[in-house]
């Protein structure tokens, strides 16, 4: 295997020194670029460019061929572990996921097993080899999965969801039937994500997409605590290098401290926390990810620009940031704002680094 060229992404997360702040971008492959469209078109189906690892490959690395980005996302969906669960996972045409057997109650939970991530998520062990190969040694690959929590959101609603619910309902009428989800859930993350790294991926991360819905106490619960048990599972050394992980809870500002003491190395942060706040809260305990509202990117790019650098100047000296959007790009965004946004970001954060 290739020595990596760029590991800026990879000491940023470990605090360590680098000569700017690193940054990619959540969702950075997807329709927001026509080649992302040409290739999906191609696949079929959104599934099929998932298992697809030629085509995963290459949809995943067609945002570092526009763009000068520090880290590689493989290109799947935390939806995987549900399919492979035997929900009958499709996707609606402008409707987003949906599950043909949703979870509904403790019978239902009882016939889930533990996916073998080599057999049933076999396709994503490909894709991520494939990816890692085919990176030669340029950026970092981040591997991912959803947390428990949001991973049941979808398996006990159905699909998406605005108010949850069916899920809030069965967390508290039958709170011991929802722990048994997140119980093999959490297990099974844990084994998809060793396997990720053992098939190539460098860094983690978990999207814990719908942990901002629950109270302080149920976030501790329900969403928080099965992530902890994930993190103290995981691998975290491959070719003699540390694998970071990285937890992030849109809307979880208030509980950062909480997040940060799991023993994650990095946290991510949306747009509606201050990042010095956040430095000051969390920064001398792990990395800080983010956080740029995803919608700046529709401003005229001096815009942009200033608010990078506002953000840079929170963030202020010294290393421990990524910087990224505070949620995935959005779909209608013009590409050539999302490539001075990246380039913004390299530029202006090189006086926070030098000595
Ligand atoms: O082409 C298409 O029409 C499919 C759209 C799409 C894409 C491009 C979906 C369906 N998933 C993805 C890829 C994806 N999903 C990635 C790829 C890597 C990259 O960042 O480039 C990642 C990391 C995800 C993760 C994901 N999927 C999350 C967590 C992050 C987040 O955005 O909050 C969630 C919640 C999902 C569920 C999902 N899958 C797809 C959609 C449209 C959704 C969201 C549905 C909803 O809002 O409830």
């Amino acid at each position: 295997m290739k020595p990596l060229k760029n590991d800026t992404y990879l000491r940023a997360l470990m605090r360590q020194p680098t000569d700017y702040t690193p940054v990619w971008m959540m969702r950075q492959a997807g329709r927001y670029l026509p080649e992302y469209k040409a290739t999906r078109a191609q696949a079929g189906d959104f599934m099929s460019l998932c298992r697809n690892a030629e085509l995963a490959c290459e949809v995943t690395l067609q945002p570092l061929r526009r763009f000068p980005l520090d880290a590689a996302i493989l290109f799947s969906d935390i939806l995987t572990i549900p399919d492979a669960m035997g929900l009958g996972l499709y996707f609606e045409t402008g409707e987003g996921p949906r599950f043909e057997r949703p979870v509904t109650c403790a019978a239902d939970v009882a016939r889930i097993g533990v996916p073998d991530p080599e057999d049933e998520l076999g396709y994503v062990m490909n894709a991520v080899r494939t990816i890692r190969r085919e990176l030669q040694g340029e950026v970092p690959l981040i591997g991912f999965s959803g947390s428990p929590w949001t991973l049941a959101t979808y398996m006990v609603e159905g699909g998406s969801s605005k108010a949850f619910t069916k899920i809030k309902k069965m967390m508290y009428a039958e709170p011991q039937t929802l722990h048994a989800l997140l119980d093999k859930l959490a297990d099974s993350v844990t084994s998809y994500l060793n396997a990720q790294v053992a098939a190539g991926a460098q860094s983690l991360m978990i999207f814990d997409t719908w942990g901002g819905v629950l109270t302080p106490r149920d976030y501790n619960e329900f969403s928080l605590q099965y992530m902890a048990k994930i993190v103290d599972g995981l691998t975290r050394e491959a070719d003699g290098r540390r694998v970071p992980v990285t937890l992030f809870t849109k809307n979880g500002g208030q509980w950062l401290e909480a997040i940060a003491a799991t023993g994650c190395d990095a946290v991510g942060l949306d747009w509606t926390i201050n990042i010095a706040d956040a430095k000051r809260r969390v920064g001398d305990r792990v990395a800080l990810q983010g956080n740029m509202d995803p919608s700046m990117l529709y401003a005229p790019i001096p815009r942009i620009e200033q608010e990078v650098a506002g953000i840079l100047e929170g963030f202020g000296h010294g290393p421990g940031h990524v910087f990224n959007l505070g949620h995935g790009i959005h779909l209608d965004v013009d590409p050539a704002h999302a490539g001075a946004f990246i380039e913004s970001v390299h530029r202006l954060s090189r006086p926070y680094h030098a000595e």
